[in-house]
């Protein structure tokens, strides 16, 4: 297994500002940042936006700004709901960006130098919103087969990429490499495109000035741009250094995991590895596809004008309220319906109820049952309990989740636990063990709340990256949090008794205190 990891969410287009969609698919790559470096890798997580195209430029031109202006505007926007939501990605790519703009231009030229671009004509129906043709059966009534909205009708002359020489290898690379595309589901999709009609891609724009241009050549009659999508997918690599020669480059790029929704699956999954396959470039190891958060069933989306505001989302329910939220509700790898209701929902019931109270309760019992000064916790632990048993299995089963981005499943895990020690508790009831006089009773109400206290620290331990401030914060109460600054690998304290030796347990404040639904 690498040790390294590199992680990318899709760079954003700075038509306005984020919404609660491109919120899901930033807090999963920053979920599985955090894990990966608990695990011990060394970890590269990059974001960005994608500021030229026909979009951005019919954007500027209905609020009055040039799309420059309109790009620093709406970056900031990016920027700070990041900041806000405690996203700790190590770079953030714009594609105006000179350092993005030098690697774009020597790819095209390089695919030109190959033949593998080419100078045509093309006339076919684009989609605005997509950016993107279509051909005529796929646009069913004039609307685009993936947005289902109006299409136009394009003639340009084009720069074309032969995509469809990339074809074979292509199936022949996610054949090999099962794991290439995930979930399942979504392969299914992409394996379905290869083996339809698959053509040569326009690879340049005439009909926009707010884009990359392509370089000279005596043979074109107008003034092209690269397609915005070229432009978009090579962020992944120019922001790894100048030229592909760069030590990060080498270091990280075999290690390259695209998480993406599933509108763009496509341009990932097949335009992108047949443009690095004409540069003789690596694939990127994965490309990760999850669902669309709808409302009423329709995708949440900027210009279908039903977006949510993430940062009001947060001033309601709390930064860690929404990170929780999104990844136990929702399954990864599908469509999930959003409600304010069920929001509110899933973080009383979870959060307040199950993991708040029991960090409470313990946090309280011990201090009054076994004193404030330090516990050493390592006899209690050698002692077995249904809990040393659940606790094992579950983390063993949350980690195996992870790998397959089953977020979900990785918390009902955990939740598993936490529920176990609420039920534990109540089975053994500290409070009667402590009336009693008899010494091994006194032993049993030790051990009872050292194992629940065991537990939460492990459960909060695999929290920190969902959570990472009411993780870290439950630790600080369990009284395990000194080693979290450490930047040793935290995996090896998610095993029972493997935490700190001594601990010294803290009345505790309520982690989540219940919210109240505000009336419609
Ligand atoms: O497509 N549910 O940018 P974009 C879940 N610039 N995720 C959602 C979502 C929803 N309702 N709405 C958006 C672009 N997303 C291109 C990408 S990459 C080289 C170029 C998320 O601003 C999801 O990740 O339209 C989706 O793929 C992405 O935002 C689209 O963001």
């Amino acid at each position: 297994m690498s040790s390294r990891y590199y992680i990318t969410t899709p760079i954003y287009y700075v038509t306005d500002a984020p919404h609660i969609g491109h919120l899901y698919t930033t807090v999963a790559a920053d979920i599985m940042s955090h894990y990966q470096k608990m695990l011990g890798k060394e970890v590269w997580f990059l974001t960005g936006t994608d500021e030229h195209g026909q979009k951005i430029q019919k954007k500027a031109k209905e609020t009055g700004e040039t799309p420059q202006a309109l790009a620093d505007r709406v970056v900031k926007k990016y920027i700070e709901t990041w900041k806000s939501y405690g996203v700790e990605y190590n770079d953030f790519i714009r594609t105006t960006e000179e350092r993005h703009k030098k690697v774009v231009q020597a790819y095209i030229k390089k695919l030109m130098d190959s033949g593998d671009i080419y100078l045509s004509s093309y006339q076919g129906l684009y989609c605005i919103p997509c950016e993107a043709y279509c051909t005529e059966t796929q646009a069913v009534d004039g609307k685009c087969p993936d947005c289902h909205r109006s299409v136009e009708t394009l003639r340009e002359e084009s720069y074309f990429f032969k995509m469809a020489k990339y074809v074979q290898p292509l199936l022949k690379h996610i054949e090999t490499h099962p794991n290439f595309i995930l979930p399942e589901s979504r392969k299914n999709e992409v394996l379905g495109f290869l083996k339809g009609e698959v053509r040569d891609i326009s690879i340049s724009r005439t009909t926009i000035d707010w884009g990359i241009p392509m370089p000279a050549d005596p043979k074109a009659t107008k003034s092209h741009k690269v397609y915005v999508w070229f432009d978009a997918l090579t962020n992944y690599v120019s922001a790894l250094g100048p030229l592909d020669k760069d030590e990060k480059f080498e270091k990280f790029w075999p290690e390259a995991i695209h998480v993406v929704g599933k509108d763009i699956l496509r341009f990932h999954a097949v335009y992108w590895p047949t443009f690095l396959m004409a540069l003789g470039l690596p694939l990127p190891k994965q490309i990760i596809a999850h669902g669309w958060l709808t409302d009423s069933n329709r995708k949440i989306s900027k210009s279908l004008g039903n977006a949510i505001d993430p940062v009001a989302l947060a001033q309601k329910v709390g930064v860690d309220g929404m990170r929780f939220f999104l990844f136990k509700e929702f399954v990864f790898g599908l469509d999930g319906e959003y409600t304010e209701a069920i929001m509110y929902q899933r973080i009383n019931a979870d959060l307040a109820n199950d993991f708040g109270n029991c960090i409470s309760r313990v946090t309280n019992m011990i201090p009054k049952y076994m004193g404030n000064d330090p516990i050493l916790v390592t006899s209690y632990l050698n002692e077995i309990s249904e809990l040393k048993t659940l606790a094992s299995e579950v983390v063993i089963q949350a980690h195996k989740e992870m790998e397959t981005f089953s977020f979900h499943k990785s918390l009902e895990n955990i939740w598993k636990l936490i529920s176990g020690v609420n039920r534990y508790v109540e089975n053994n009831a500290p409070w009667t063990l402590a009336k009693s006089s008899d010494p091994k009773d006194k032993r049993k109400l030790e051990e009872v709340l050292i194992h629940c206290h065991e537990s939460l620290r492990i459960a909060s331990l695999f929290l920190v990256p969902f959570i990472p401030k009411s993780a870290k914060q439950a630790l600080s109460y369990l009284g395990t949090d000194s080693d979290l600054s450490v930047p040793a690998p935290l995996v090896t304290q998610l095993t029972w008794g493997q935490g700190p030796k001594s601990i010294t347990v803290t009345k505790s404040s309520p982690l989540f205190p219940r919210l109240e639904m505000p009336k419609a």
